[in-house]
Protein backbone atom coordinates (compact mmCIF):
# COMPACT_ATOMS: atom_id res chain seq x y z
CA UNK A 1 0.00 0.00 0.00
CA UNK A 2 1.67 3.28 -0.95
CA UNK A 3 1.30 6.30 1.40
CA UNK A 4 -0.37 9.33 0.02
CA UNK A 5 1.93 12.59 0.40
CA UNK A 6 -0.24 14.04 3.28
CA UNK A 7 0.63 10.47 5.42
CA UNK A 8 4.02 10.77 4.53
CA UNK A 9 4.51 14.64 5.49
CA UNK A 10 2.82 13.49 8.91
CA UNK A 11 5.23 10.51 9.59
CA UNK A 12 8.03 12.79 8.39
CA UNK A 13 6.45 15.44 11.15
CA UNK A 14 6.08 12.89 13.97
CA UNK A 15 9.48 11.19 13.36
CA UNK A 16 11.59 14.99 13.18
CA UNK A 17 9.51 15.72 16.38
CA UNK A 18 11.00 12.10 17.97
CA UNK A 19 13.84 13.21 16.94
CA UNK A 20 14.16 16.39 18.40
CA UNK A 21 12.90 15.15 21.59
CA UNK A 22 15.41 12.67 22.21
CA UNK A 23 18.21 15.29 21.57
CA UNK A 24 16.66 17.70 24.05
CA UNK A 25 16.53 14.80 26.30
CA UNK A 26 19.82 13.34 25.31
CA UNK A 27 21.14 16.52 26.32
CA UNK A 28 19.40 16.96 29.53
CA UNK A 29 20.47 13.51 30.75
CA UNK A 30 24.28 14.38 30.12
CA UNK A 31 23.99 17.47 31.64
CA UNK A 32 22.51 15.95 34.98
CA UNK A 33 24.86 13.35 35.63
CA UNK A 34 27.00 13.09 32.84
CA UNK A 35 25.06 9.54 31.65
CA UNK A 36 22.81 9.68 28.69
CA UNK A 37 19.51 8.28 28.42
CA UNK A 38 17.77 5.57 26.53
CA UNK A 39 17.83 7.18 22.39
CA UNK A 40 20.91 6.06 20.70
CA UNK A 41 21.45 6.94 16.92
CA UNK A 42 22.70 3.94 15.34
CA UNK A 43 23.07 1.86 11.71
CA UNK A 44 20.89 -0.92 10.74
CA UNK A 45 22.84 -3.89 9.89
CA UNK A 46 20.22 -6.83 8.88
CA UNK A 47 16.83 -7.24 8.90
CA UNK A 48 15.62 -10.78 9.74
CA UNK A 49 11.77 -11.69 9.59
CA UNK A 50 10.19 -8.77 11.58
CA UNK A 51 13.63 -7.85 13.25
CA UNK A 52 15.81 -5.47 12.31
CA UNK A 53 19.68 -5.91 13.54
CA UNK A 54 20.65 -1.77 14.71
CA UNK A 55 24.24 -0.96 15.78
CA UNK A 56 24.85 2.28 17.83
CA UNK A 57 27.31 4.52 17.80
CA UNK A 58 29.99 2.08 20.26
CA UNK A 59 29.46 -0.61 18.28
CA UNK A 60 26.32 -2.00 20.18
CA UNK A 61 24.37 -4.54 18.56
CA UNK A 62 20.23 -4.55 19.36
CA UNK A 63 17.82 -6.59 18.36
CA UNK A 64 14.85 -4.30 17.09
CA UNK A 65 11.33 -3.88 15.98
CA UNK A 66 9.93 -0.85 14.13
CA UNK A 67 7.01 1.29 15.08
CA UNK A 68 4.50 0.20 12.51
CA UNK A 69 4.61 3.96 11.04
CA UNK A 70 8.02 2.86 9.46
CA UNK A 71 7.41 0.45 7.05
CA UNK A 72 10.52 -0.07 4.95
CA UNK A 73 13.81 0.17 6.76
CA UNK A 74 17.07 -1.57 5.55
CA UNK A 75 20.52 -2.05 5.46
CA UNK A 76 22.48 0.99 5.72
CA UNK A 77 19.50 3.23 7.25
CA UNK A 78 20.45 5.88 10.16
CA UNK A 79 17.58 5.64 13.01
CA UNK A 80 16.93 6.32 16.26
CA UNK A 81 16.35 3.51 18.49
CA UNK A 82 15.08 3.58 22.40
CA UNK A 83 16.48 0.65 23.91
CA UNK A 84 14.31 -1.71 26.01
CA UNK A 85 17.09 -4.00 27.53
CA UNK A 86 21.11 -4.52 27.19
CA UNK A 87 20.08 -5.83 24.08
CA UNK A 88 16.71 -5.07 22.27
CA UNK A 89 15.30 -1.86 21.12
CA UNK A 90 12.51 -0.33 19.09
CA UNK A 91 13.46 1.83 16.14
CA UNK A 92 11.28 5.47 17.05
CA UNK A 93 12.82 7.21 13.77
CA UNK A 94 14.38 6.94 9.88
CA UNK A 95 16.81 9.77 9.42
CA UNK A 96 16.91 10.99 6.09
CA UNK A 97 18.48 9.10 3.80
CA UNK A 98 21.31 10.20 0.94
CA UNK A 99 20.51 8.01 -1.34
CA UNK A 100 19.04 4.41 -1.77
CA UNK A 101 18.70 1.28 -4.04
CA UNK A 102 15.92 -0.24 -5.34
CA UNK A 103 15.44 -3.06 -7.88
CA UNK A 104 11.67 -4.10 -9.35
CA UNK A 105 9.99 -1.70 -6.21
CA UNK A 106 11.96 -3.59 -3.28
CA UNK A 107 14.08 -1.29 -1.29
CA UNK A 108 17.55 -3.02 -0.88
CA UNK A 109 19.85 -0.57 1.11
CA UNK A 110 20.33 3.03 1.91
CA UNK A 111 23.31 5.89 2.23
CA UNK A 112 25.80 3.87 -0.50
CA UNK A 113 28.95 5.67 -2.01
CA UNK A 114 29.38 2.95 -4.61
CA UNK A 115 27.80 0.19 -5.92
CA UNK A 116 29.18 -2.79 -7.58
CA UNK A 117 28.15 -5.24 -9.55
CA UNK A 118 29.83 -8.65 -9.57
CA UNK A 119 29.74 -10.60 -12.83
CA UNK A 120 31.82 -14.36 -13.83
CA UNK A 121 32.21 -16.34 -16.49
CA UNK A 122 30.10 -18.77 -14.24
CA UNK A 123 26.83 -18.12 -14.69
CA UNK A 124 28.01 -16.29 -17.46
CA UNK A 125 27.64 -12.83 -17.15
CA UNK A 126 24.18 -11.04 -19.21
CA UNK A 127 24.69 -7.41 -20.99
CA UNK A 128 21.04 -7.26 -20.43
CA UNK A 129 21.59 -7.32 -16.78
CA UNK A 130 24.37 -5.06 -16.43
CA UNK A 131 22.44 -2.83 -18.74
CA UNK A 132 19.53 -2.89 -16.00
CA UNK A 133 21.80 -2.41 -13.16
CA UNK A 134 22.99 0.79 -15.27
CA UNK A 135 19.68 2.33 -15.23
CA UNK A 136 18.64 1.65 -11.61
CA UNK A 137 21.82 2.91 -10.31
CA UNK A 138 21.88 6.33 -12.84
CA UNK A 139 18.31 6.54 -11.57
CA UNK A 140 19.42 6.60 -7.89
CA UNK A 141 22.16 9.17 -8.44
CA UNK A 142 24.52 6.62 -7.66
CA UNK A 143 28.10 5.66 -10.07
CA UNK A 144 28.23 1.50 -10.91
CA UNK A 145 31.40 -0.16 -11.33
CA UNK A 146 31.96 -3.86 -12.31
CA UNK A 147 34.05 -6.29 -10.61
CA UNK A 148 34.67 -9.44 -12.65
CA UNK A 149 35.49 -12.59 -10.64
CA UNK A 150 36.28 -16.58 -11.23
CA UNK A 151 39.52 -15.00 -13.64
CA UNK A 152 40.65 -18.14 -12.61
CA UNK A 153 37.99 -19.95 -15.40
CA UNK A 154 38.68 -17.78 -17.57
CA UNK A 155 40.30 -18.72 -20.62
CA UNK A 156 40.41 -15.94 -23.43
CA UNK A 157 40.15 -12.57 -21.11
CA UNK A 158 40.25 -10.62 -24.43
CA UNK A 159 36.73 -11.68 -25.53
CA UNK A 160 35.35 -10.49 -21.76
CA UNK A 161 37.28 -7.53 -22.63
CA UNK A 162 35.85 -6.89 -25.59
CA UNK A 163 32.87 -7.33 -24.30
CA UNK A 164 33.14 -4.96 -21.67
CA UNK A 165 34.04 -1.79 -23.55
CA UNK A 166 31.43 -0.69 -24.33
CA UNK A 167 31.04 -0.43 -20.55
CA UNK A 168 35.00 1.08 -20.21
CA UNK A 169 34.37 3.61 -22.90
CA UNK A 170 31.40 4.76 -20.52
CA UNK A 171 33.95 5.27 -17.46
CA UNK A 172 32.58 2.16 -15.42
CA UNK A 173 35.69 0.18 -13.85
CA UNK A 174 35.77 -3.28 -14.48
CA UNK A 175 38.04 -5.08 -12.10
CA UNK A 176 39.07 -8.23 -12.40
CA UNK A 177 39.21 -10.57 -9.33
CA UNK A 178 39.63 -14.02 -8.30
CA UNK A 179 38.37 -15.22 -4.99
CA UNK A 180 39.01 -18.48 -4.95
CA UNK A 181 42.89 -17.57 -6.03
CA UNK A 182 42.80 -14.86 -3.32
CA UNK A 183 43.50 -12.39 -5.71
CA UNK A 184 41.60 -9.37 -5.03
CA UNK A 185 44.80 -6.63 -4.39
CA UNK A 186 43.05 -4.56 -7.52
CA UNK A 187 39.83 -4.28 -5.47
CA UNK A 188 40.92 -3.39 -1.99
CA UNK A 189 41.86 0.13 -1.72
CA UNK A 190 39.31 1.01 -3.87
CA UNK A 191 36.33 -0.48 -1.29
CA UNK A 192 38.45 1.53 1.49
CA UNK A 193 36.55 4.29 3.71
CA UNK A 194 33.56 4.09 1.74
CA UNK A 195 29.80 2.27 2.01
CA UNK A 196 29.98 0.07 -0.61
CA UNK A 197 27.08 -2.74 -1.97
CA UNK A 198 28.03 -6.01 -3.78
CA UNK A 199 24.71 -6.82 -6.35
CA UNK A 200 24.38 -9.41 -9.29
CA UNK A 201 23.45 -12.80 -10.10
CA UNK A 202 23.31 -15.45 -7.87
CA UNK A 203 26.75 -17.29 -7.71
CA UNK A 204 28.73 -15.17 -9.02
CA UNK A 205 30.69 -15.05 -5.99
CA UNK A 206 29.92 -11.82 -3.99
CA UNK A 207 30.08 -13.75 -0.64
CA UNK A 208 33.08 -15.84 -1.23
CA UNK A 209 34.83 -12.13 -1.81
CA UNK A 210 33.58 -10.78 0.95
CA UNK A 211 34.74 -13.43 3.10
CA UNK A 212 38.02 -12.66 1.74
CA UNK A 213 38.05 -9.18 2.51
CA UNK A 214 36.23 -9.39 6.04
CA UNK A 215 38.47 -12.15 8.33
CA UNK A 216 36.09 -14.38 10.79
CA UNK A 217 32.82 -13.45 9.45
CA UNK A 218 32.19 -17.18 7.42
CA UNK A 219 29.50 -15.93 5.17
CA UNK A 220 27.71 -19.24 3.75
CA UNK A 221 28.65 -19.74 0.34
CA UNK A 222 27.01 -22.56 -1.78
CA UNK A 223 28.21 -24.20 -5.02
CA UNK A 224 26.61 -23.07 -8.67
CA UNK A 225 24.66 -26.03 -10.10
CA UNK A 226 27.00 -28.21 -11.99
CA UNK A 227 24.01 -28.53 -15.11
CA UNK A 228 23.01 -25.09 -15.50
CA UNK A 229 25.60 -23.03 -14.00
CA UNK A 230 23.44 -20.73 -12.10
CA UNK A 231 23.72 -19.95 -8.07
CA UNK A 232 21.27 -21.06 -5.76
CA UNK A 233 20.64 -18.08 -3.94
CA UNK A 234 22.26 -18.64 -1.05
CA UNK A 235 22.44 -15.14 0.57
CA UNK A 236 19.24 -14.43 1.96
CA UNK A 237 19.21 -11.25 4.10
CA UNK A 238 21.22 -8.17 2.82
CA UNK A 239 23.33 -7.54 5.28
CA UNK A 240 25.81 -4.73 5.86
CA UNK A 241 29.89 -6.08 7.64
CA UNK A 242 32.71 -3.18 8.61
CA UNK A 243 35.86 -3.54 6.79
CA UNK A 244 38.43 -3.71 9.17
CA UNK A 245 40.66 -0.72 7.84
CA UNK A 246 37.06 1.25 7.28
CA UNK A 247 34.37 1.62 5.50
CA UNK A 248 31.41 -0.88 5.13
CA UNK A 249 30.12 -3.51 2.55
CA UNK A 250 27.19 -4.66 2.02
CA UNK A 251 26.20 -7.97 0.80
CA UNK A 252 23.28 -8.68 -0.92
CA UNK A 253 20.57 -11.74 -2.02
CA UNK A 254 21.77 -12.83 -5.38
CA UNK A 255 18.95 -12.14 -8.76
CA UNK A 256 18.49 -14.43 -11.74
CA UNK A 257 16.61 -11.27 -13.51
CA UNK A 258 14.63 -8.62 -12.17
CA UNK A 259 11.77 -6.41 -14.30
CA UNK A 260 12.20 -2.42 -14.88
CA UNK A 261 8.57 -1.84 -14.00
CA UNK A 262 9.12 1.10 -12.31
CA UNK A 263 10.59 2.75 -14.64
CA UNK A 264 9.77 5.36 -17.17
CA UNK A 265 10.52 5.77 -20.89
CA UNK A 266 12.80 8.89 -19.95
CA UNK A 267 14.52 6.98 -16.95
CA UNK A 268 15.21 3.84 -18.86
CA UNK A 269 16.95 6.49 -21.29
CA UNK A 270 18.55 7.95 -18.40
CA UNK A 271 20.80 4.81 -18.18
CA UNK A 272 22.02 5.72 -21.48
CA UNK A 273 24.58 8.14 -20.59
CA UNK A 274 26.24 7.81 -23.49
CA UNK A 275 23.31 9.05 -25.82
CA UNK A 276 23.33 12.13 -23.87
CA UNK A 277 25.84 14.41 -26.09
CA UNK A 278 24.17 13.38 -29.21
CA UNK A 279 20.19 13.15 -28.47
CA UNK A 280 20.43 17.49 -28.48
CA UNK A 281 20.85 17.09 -32.38
CA UNK A 282 18.35 15.00 -32.86
CA UNK A 283 15.20 16.71 -35.10
CA UNK A 284 12.84 16.52 -32.74
CA UNK A 285 13.02 17.18 -29.21
CA UNK A 286 11.23 14.60 -27.42
CA UNK A 287 12.69 12.15 -29.92
CA UNK A 288 13.10 8.65 -28.06
CA UNK A 289 15.34 7.35 -30.86
CA UNK A 290 13.45 4.51 -32.22
CA UNK A 291 11.58 5.32 -35.00
CA UNK A 292 11.85 8.96 -35.48
CA UNK A 293 13.41 10.57 -38.39
CA UNK A 294 16.93 12.42 -38.84
CA UNK A 295 17.29 10.87 -35.21
CA UNK A 296 21.24 11.49 -33.94
CA UNK A 297 21.37 8.83 -31.90
CA UNK A 298 20.45 6.74 -34.39
CA UNK A 299 23.20 7.90 -36.42
CA UNK A 300 26.04 7.95 -33.53
CA UNK A 301 24.94 4.13 -33.94
CA UNK A 302 25.86 4.02 -37.63
CA UNK A 303 28.65 5.61 -37.36
CA UNK A 304 30.14 3.75 -34.54
CA UNK A 305 29.82 6.74 -32.13
CA UNK A 306 27.39 4.65 -29.55
CA UNK A 307 27.82 0.96 -29.52
CA UNK A 308 25.41 -1.19 -31.34
CA UNK A 309 25.04 -3.86 -28.57
CA UNK A 310 24.07 -0.71 -26.20
CA UNK A 311 21.71 0.49 -28.41
CA UNK A 312 20.12 -2.74 -29.34
CA UNK A 313 19.79 -3.43 -25.34
CA UNK A 314 17.68 -0.15 -25.29
CA UNK A 315 15.86 -1.22 -27.94
CA UNK A 316 14.71 -3.83 -26.59
CA UNK A 317 14.44 -2.55 -22.59
CA UNK A 318 12.73 0.25 -23.66
CA UNK A 319 10.37 -1.57 -25.73
CA UNK A 320 9.55 -4.44 -22.55
CA UNK A 321 8.92 -2.10 -19.69
CA UNK A 322 7.16 1.11 -21.27
N1 LIG B 1 36.43 -20.86 -9.62
C1 LIG B 1 36.00 -19.93 -8.78
N2 LIG B 1 34.90 -20.15 -8.03
C2 LIG B 1 34.50 -19.16 -7.19
C3 LIG B 1 35.19 -17.94 -7.09
N3 LIG B 1 34.52 -17.16 -6.20
C4 LIG B 1 33.48 -17.89 -5.76
N4 LIG B 1 33.45 -19.10 -6.36
C5 LIG B 1 32.48 -20.16 -6.13
O1 LIG B 1 31.22 -19.74 -6.63
C6 LIG B 1 30.16 -20.31 -5.86
C7 LIG B 1 29.16 -19.25 -5.48
O2 LIG B 1 29.77 -18.35 -4.57
P1 LIG B 1 28.93 -17.43 -3.57
O3 LIG B 1 29.94 -16.58 -2.88
O4 LIG B 1 28.01 -18.24 -2.74
O5 LIG B 1 28.09 -16.56 -4.61
P2 LIG B 1 27.06 -15.35 -4.32
O6 LIG B 1 27.25 -14.36 -5.42
O7 LIG B 1 27.23 -14.86 -2.94
O8 LIG B 1 25.64 -16.09 -4.50
P3 LIG B 1 24.21 -15.69 -3.83
O9 LIG B 1 24.40 -15.56 -2.35
O10 LIG B 1 23.31 -16.83 -4.19
O11 LIG B 1 23.79 -14.42 -4.48
C8 LIG B 1 30.84 -21.01 -4.67
O12 LIG B 1 30.92 -22.39 -4.94
C9 LIG B 1 32.23 -20.40 -4.64
O13 LIG B 1 33.19 -21.26 -4.11
C10 LIG B 1 36.34 -17.74 -7.90
O14 LIG B 1 37.03 -16.72 -7.88
N5 LIG B 1 36.69 -18.77 -8.72
MG1 LIG C 1 25.93 -14.76 -1.35
ZN1 LIG D 1 16.80 10.62 -31.48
Amino acid sequence: MSLTRRQEWRIKKIQDERISRAKKSSQKADNLSGTSNNFRTGIVITRFGHHLLVEDDDHNLYKCTARSNLSSIVAGDQVLIELINLDEAVISALYDRENSLSRANKLIASNLDEVWLVIASEPKYQIDLIDKYLIVVQNAGLKLNLIFNKVDLIKDKNIISNDLSAYRSLGIDVIFVSAYQNDLSNLKEKLSDKNNIFVGQSGVGKSSIINLLIPDINIRVNEISEKKKLGKHTTTNTTLYHIPSGGNLIDSPGVREFQLDQFSKEEILYGFVEFNEFSNSCKYRNCIHLNEPHCAVKDAVNSKKISKERYLSYQKLISEYS
